[in-house]
């Protein structure tokens, strides 16, 4: 009786450890649209990571070197499918170490990793029971990537995101009319449609995305590309989108997941209602502070997939000062790494994810939870908010050791933010509000004066 009762309970535990991801997913709480996104908004922070067949090739094809994306390398440098096939099938990344990619990624500062499961290429980085064109399948390297790094991302309490390609140049029904005569001109012509470009929706692709979302645990955002494809309509997007969110109630999902935006438009600008839950400009960080979610995604040379021809390197104090102005105008940075092709960072990433890991130590209070500033830019670098406390984020030091605010400002108690002992003297005027800030700047590149706002 006793031994039948031990069993009982041993298969009660057996079942609550092991039972299906999608059960433990599905089974949570859901989430209104503001409790769903509230840890994105507050990450502000996360690493893109390109990782393909592609990071083998790194741009080059004899003498030829592919122009901008080497991710690209399939389209730019002229590959048949079956050419392009030996590089699937040499995927072999000895060095990759999911737990080393999260450790740098989480002292860098940032709070969730996007992963490219799939890019343009075709060839997945999970087990997919759909296609064989698949990392346990094609390649040598039999390891789940998706697996392992979801894994390491659980591990280290950092969020794990997953990208996934529309446009698919492996997929005789899914090449858009970009293979092989990649014409940007035709992105939006309605005329270019392969008609079965709806069975590889429904047979393809879609399982693929549930695949993702039932095998690997919570997933923090949904981030689909390649939309661009006349193929791919707005009723795929919504239909889509419900899936995603019927499988996986919380997850968050970008807008490229409908037809809302213009060519490669960062922001829904279409009249009319688009499913996707945040805006993507690529590239570019807007002018101004937007009122909707956005992401600004991208690299820190120039390109997304591994290439070491493009030694054209933002510094790191470019890179901190655009997380700053991001955080500033109300978005998220979504900064690249391309690993190579046996799964390593390269050097000058590294460097730069250290450099930023510095900053953020320091002044992460007004980058996490912080929100767009009320005031217009100023002339020396950006302002963020949170919890009735302003952060003056200053690039360019003032060289006479005065700080000149927007006049508005109410000051109650102004610090350095790595400094909180020693208040500075304020002075409100008619014209501006002056601070005095010690003549060398204490924390380069920017450094951030902490102001408590009277209320
Ligand atoms: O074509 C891709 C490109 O390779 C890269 O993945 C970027 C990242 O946002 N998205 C596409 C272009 O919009």
């Amino acid at each position: 009786m006793k031994t039948l009762r031990n069993m009982c309970l041993l298969l009660l535990a057996v079942m609550l450890n092991s039972g299906p991801i999608m059960a433990q997913a599905s089974s949570k709480k859901k989430l209104s649209d503001d409790e769903r996104m509230e840890w994105w908004r507050d990450s502000k922070f996360g690493m893109f990571i390109h990782w393909g067949a592609y990071s083998i090739i790194g741009g080059e094809r004899g003498t030829k070197i592919a122009g901008g994306g080497a991710e690209w390398a399939m389209d730019k440098l002229d590959y048949t499918i079956e050419e392009y096939e030996k590089y699937p099938e040499m995927f072999n990344p000895q060095l990759f170490d999911a737990d080393a990619w999260v450790t740098m990624a989480k002292n860098a500062g940032m709070k969730y990793i996007v992963l490219t499961t799939k890019h343009h290429e075709g060839f997945a980085l999970w087990d997919s029971k759909v296609s064989k064109y698949d990392v346990m399948d094609t390649a040598p390297f039999k390891r789940d990537v998706v697996k392992e790094l979801s894994e390491a991302c659980k591990k280290q309490g950092i969020k794990f995101c997953v990208y996934y390609s529309i446009v698919d140049w492996h997929h005789p029904q899914a090449q858009g009319n970009l293979y092989p005569n990649y014409n940007i001109s035709q992105h939006d012509d309605p005329s270019v449609v392969n008609p079965e470009f709806p069975e590889y929706y429904e047979k393809f692709m879609k399982p693929q995305v549930g695949e993702l979302l039932k095998n690997y645990g919570d997933i923090g955002v949904v981030w689909f590309d390649g939309d661009w494809i006349s193929d791919y309509t707005t009723e795929m997007g919504k239909d889509l989108y419900k899936y995603i969110r019927d499988i996986q109630p919380n997850t968050i999902v970008n807008n490229r997941v409908d037809k809302g935006r213009t060519g490669m438009d960062g922001m829904n600008n279409h009249p009319g209602e688009f499913a996707g839950d945040f805006g993507t400009p690529e590239q570019e960080i807007p002018d101004t502070g937007i009122d909707s979610d956005w992401e600004a995604c991208m690299t820190m040379n120039g390109t997304w997939g591994y290439k070491p021809d493009d030694n054209n390197w933002k510094s790191s104090t470019d890179l901190i000062e655009k997380l700053v102005d991001i955080v500033s105008k109300g978005g998220n940075f979504l900064l690249n790494i391309g690993p190579d092709g046996y799964g390593r960072f390269p050097a000058q990433s590294i460097r730069r994810l250290d450099a930023m890991g510095q900053w953020t130590k320091k002044n992460g209070e007004a980058i996490y939870g912080a929100s767009a500033s009320p005031y217009e830019k100023p002339k020396w670098g950006r302002y963020t908010q949170k919890d009735g406390v302003l952060y003056a984020h200053i690039f360019d030091w003032p060289k006479d050791g005065t700080l000149k605010l927007n006049k508005d400002i109410k000051v109650k108690k102004a610090t350095l933010l790595i400094d909180p002992t020693k208040e500075l003297k304020t002075l409100g005027t008619s014209r501006e509000l002056l601070i005095d800030v010690p003549m060398i700047a204490p924390d380069a590149p920017v450094s951030v004066v902490k102001i408590e706002l009277a209320k």
